[in-house]
This record gives structure tokens, sequence and C-alpha cells, in this order.
């Protein structure tokens, strides 16, 4: 068969971002852009002869033709061994267990998570290390680096591999294993969370509502909630992955997973929601008209994993993205461990997992996890909560009334300005940059500005240093505003504001979310000039 060394120049714009390369999907299916890409990860990484790699992805249109091409380039590079998610599907998750239970060298995940799917769309691409874990800002600086001198792939002229054929296939030299995607990440949560326990809830009549959004959760939510935990079917709803999600956004927020939204505050509600996202990773939680902020799942998760069998131990330490609100560094004062704060993208809670450091992760955008993967993992989340559910009896608007008596409520908001002219985008940040020094001391729309300034991280396990992640205003009295630019989109510049406040007093713990940020809301606005310096007068989305 013959390996063909291809001549190439570099592509522009293939930095990748918050979660890897995200690109309008007719921009990856332009000549070499694919190609030139994945040359460059593996070059990036020092090469891939001999290695073992995870290939899968969400579903999306372009998901199994990328995957061929990838499967031929990994064996003209002298890959010994891709494993591949049958019908190329695996969620992110999963593609996370199947390189540490394998040993793999790494991983290829296709996925432009939340993002929306099909042909004017858009479509990714990500390497992932041989812990499981989004490479780090070293690893693709290195891939990025590379993308800016490329002169040559290698791709082998191969017929197509059956990706529906479990088993072992042969592309010359290189081995590929074509596994089914559930099995492995099922096993895997039966020795987390108590099976038994959430199977006896359901018989005894507990209701839920799953929403898989036409994305890649559809297939584990049927075999893991449904056949394995005895779920009466449709619990599971859009349970069938289509490559353009259903024309839907893959997103689990009460914006775009209206419909699940709808039926949890609706007559006759199930007693517990969830929704996740494209690729597996983001969890929405709902209760009987009850929204639980992300922000405040990490925080219930944390005051109550010891009671599933995966953390009976208790936990190690929590983290949490900067502008995920400050309700889990609360509960881990409580219980006396470690809460660290670090920049947004997954990427940076890999080296405080594998270093033992901490035991759960999570961000603001709905993204939840722990240290049995390295990626956040939307459908863990949700049987951990139900786990919780069942060891309690409680529902979930009793245990999160029980945890803002317990320690106070975070009121949490974000505003998402899209598709923004870069230009502008960049002088607004630029702009409220420069004020940050000024600011502490002074009043804004009577809010006092207690500390400001531009957030970095300095990595505690390998002592690397991550500037410019987002600029942070802390007011009085537990009021916070934090600004970033988004890492993900692929249109314009995404401007987002979080707004947090904290509220102790018992009467005041259940304020609508509106009123009780109110105040954070027009101090955000009036320091920035947002709506001067963008021209845009409301965001697009509101989660
Ligand atoms: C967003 C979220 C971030 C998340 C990232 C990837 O990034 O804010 O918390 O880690 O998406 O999630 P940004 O840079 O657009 O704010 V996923 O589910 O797309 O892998
Ligand atoms: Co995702």
């Amino acid at each position: 068969m013959p390996m063909q060394n291809v001549r190439t120049t570099p592509i522009e714009g293939q930095k990748p971002g918050t979660s890897g390369l995200r690109k309008k999907t007719g921009v990856f299916r332009r000549p070499h852009f694919l190609e030139n890409y994945v040359q460059s990860i593996f070059d990036g990484i020092g090469g891939i002869d001999g290695k073992t790699l995870v290939i899968g992805g969400d579903g999306r249109f372009f998901n199994d033709a990328a995957i061929q091409i990838i499967l031929r380039m990994a064996c003209a590079n002298s890959a010994a061994k891709c494993i591949v998610g049958q019908g190329g599907l695996l969620s992110t998750p999963a593609a996370s267990h199947l390189i540490r239970l394998r040993e793999a060298d790494g991983g290829l995940i296709l996925s432009a998570s939340h993002n929306p799917g099909g042909p004017d769309a858009d479509f990714g691409l990500k390497y992932n290390g041989p812990n499981g874990g989004p490479a780090s800002e070293a690893v693709t600086d290195k891939i990025f680096e590379r993308t800016k001198t490329l002169a040559l792939y290698k791709i082998a002229a191969a017929e197509d591999i059956d990706l529906e054929q479990l088993g072992t296939h042969r592309l010359e030299n290189m081995t590929i294993e074509i596994v089914d995607p559930v099995s492995d990440y099922a096993d895997l949560m039966q020795t987390i969370v108590d099976f038994p326990k959430i199977r006896a809830l359901f018989a005894g009549g507990f209701t839920m509502c799953f929403d898989a959004m036409h994305a890649v959760t559809g297939p584990y939510a049927h075999a893991i909630l449904e056949d394995m935990l005895g779920a009466p079917q449709g619990t599971v709803i859009n349970g069938q992955p289509s490559s353009d999600f259903g024309k839907g956004h893959p997103d689990p927020n009460p914006i775009w997973a209206k419909t699940l939204m709808d039926k949890m505050y609706g007559p006759a509600a199930p007693d517990f929601g969830a929704a996740s996202d494209g690729d597996g990773d983001r969890n929405m939680i709902v209760g009987r008209g009850a929204y639980v902020t992300p922000s405040d799942s990490l925080a219930l998760l944390t005051a109550h994993a010891h009671l599933a069998p995966g953390y009976a131990d208790g936990l190690l330490g929590v983290a949490r993205s900067m502008p995920t609100s400050r309700a889990v560094d609360r509960v881990a004062e409580s219980l006396g461990i470690a809460c660290y704060e670090t920049p947004t993208g997954w990427k940076f809670f890999g080296n405080l997992l594998d270093a033992g450091k901490v035991t759960l992760c999570g961000e603001e955008s709905a993204g939840t996890g722990s240290d049995h993967v390295r990626e956040k993992d939307g459908l863990w989340a949700v049987l951990l909560w139900l786990n919780i559910l069942a060891e309690t009896g409680k529902s979930v608007s009793e245990l999160m009334a029980d945890l803002w008596s317990d320690h106070g409520r975070c009121y949490y908001s974000r505003l998402d300005y899209e598709d923004v002219e870069t230009d502008r985008a960049t002088a607004m940040m630029d702009g409220l940059r420069a004020k940050l020094d000024g600011l502490v001391g002074t009043e804004i729309a009577g809010l006092q500005v207690e500390a400001a300034d531009e957030f970095a991280y300095l990595d505690p396990v390998d002592g690397s240093r991550s500037t410019g992640q987002g600029l942070r205003i802390v007011f009085g009295h537990g009021g916070r505003a934090v600004f970033r630019l988004s890492g993900t989109g692929t249109q314009g510049a995404t401007i987002r504001i979080y707004l947090e406040q904290l509220q102790t007093e018992a009467e005041r713990l259940n304020d609508a979310p509106e009123t009780a940020l109110a105040s954070v809301r027009e101090a955000a606005l009036a320091v920035s000039d947002l709506v001067g310096m963008t021209g845009r007068d409301a965001p697009d989305v509101i989660t």
C-alpha cells in the first residue's frame, strides 16, 4: 500500500483555544486543513512511531470522514495501534477513560463540544495526553509552533475502515481495534457510584428526565440509566446521536435545553432532570421547579460526595476555574480541605488530579469531574447526584436549601455577548485592564471595590505560569464581576461577564437571582462601558 508524503504549506489560524482547535466545519474541510493540523499534533508530541492512540468523537457532521483521514495518517506515521469507538463515537470522558484503561499514549477527540454541528456549523479536534487529559499549554504551544513550519504530511492511500465492525482490523502494519464506546465507561461508573441504591430509588417510583440533546451521551444514558439502573424507558429523551444534533445547540443550559426546563417547571414534572452537551462532558442539573447553577452543583457534590462508594474516604481537595462561583470554597473550608483556583479550561486541572491534590473539580460552564478520568464528565455528575438523592432521601430543592442555609448562597449568572467585532471586544478588555489598578477603594454603582486584577496562575505542581486569564473585580459584601474573552468560539469574539453575589441572611436566600445580582450587574456594565465600547445593549445568552 503506498504511503504518500504530501507537500503542504503552513495554514494560518491553527492555534488551539480553551479546548483544542475549533473552526467552522467548512474550514476543517478545506484542502490540507485537517491533515496539516493532525501532522502538527503528531510532530508536536515527538512523533507517534510505535504508539497507541485512542480515537473517537461526538458524531457530528464530518466525524467519520475525519476519522478515516486520521487513521490513514496514523498508519503512515507508523503508529502501532488505534483504538476507535464503534461508529466513530466516544464521549469525551469515555475517551479519557479508555486512554487510561488501555495505557495508550494519547488520543484524538473530534468535537466542538457545545457548539452546533453540521456542514455550516462547527467542528473541532483536540489532543489528549497519556494521562487522559487535554494537552497542557506547553504541548499545545509545540503543536501550534509546528503548524507554522509544516512542509509535509504523511498519509496512506487505503480504503476506508468499517467503523461499525467491532474487533480488530489491519491497515498495513497498524492494528485498528473497534470497541464498544459504552461498556468500559459503564464498568467504571459502577466502581464509583452505588448502582443498587440508585436502582432501588427508581424501583420506588422516582422519576427522571435526561435530555441527551441528540448528542453523544444518548447511547450511554440509555444503557446506564434505563438498562442498568431500571429507569423506565422514555426517561432518556433525544437519545439518538445525530450529525447536526437535531438542528439544536447541544449546550446544556436553561436557554438551549428549553424542552427539559419546560418539563421541569411544568405540571407533573419529574423528580429530577439533567442534560449533557455534544461530547458528553458537561451536565445540567435541575430539580422539580429548581434549576441548580453549575457552581452550586459543584459545591453540593463536594459537600455530599462521601455518600458515594468512590469517595467514601473523603476528598483530597477540590478545584474550580476562576470565574466559577466561590460556593465550593465555602464548603471546602468547612470540610477542612484545600480549594484551588485555576484558569478556565480542563487542561489546568490535570496536574492537580495527577498529583493527588484534588479529587473533584468544576467550572461554571456546566463542567464537573473527578479523578476517575481527566476530563469533565456529564453523566458521572448525574449519577453522583442520583446517588446523593438516593442516600439522603431529599429532593433537589431540599438539598439546595440545606446547602445555602449551611454556607450562604452565591447567586450567580453569566452574560455572553457573542460575535462581537474582535477589535471592539479587545478594546473593551484593554480599556478595563488599564483601569484596574486605580479601582481599588473607589465606588462603582454604589459598590465598594475591594480588589481588581488580571488573573494569572502559577501551577503548584510544575511551576508553569499562565497569564492573561481574565479580569476580576471584587466588591464589598461578597460581590464579584469577572470579564474574559471566550476561547472556543468560531466567529468574531465572545465576551463573557460572570456575576456573583454572596448572600448569608436567612430571609434573603430565596430572592430572584436577577434581583440579587442587579447591583453587581450594574457595576460591571458601568466599569467596562460594555454598551458604549461594543454597541451591544443586551447579552445574547444569559445563563
Ligand atoms: C468554554 C467554557 C469553559 C470550558 C470550555 C470547553 O470555554 O467557558 O469553562 O472548559 O468551553 O468546554 P470559553 O473559552 O469559550 O469560555 V467544552 O464542553 O466545549 O469541551
Ligand atoms: Co463539551
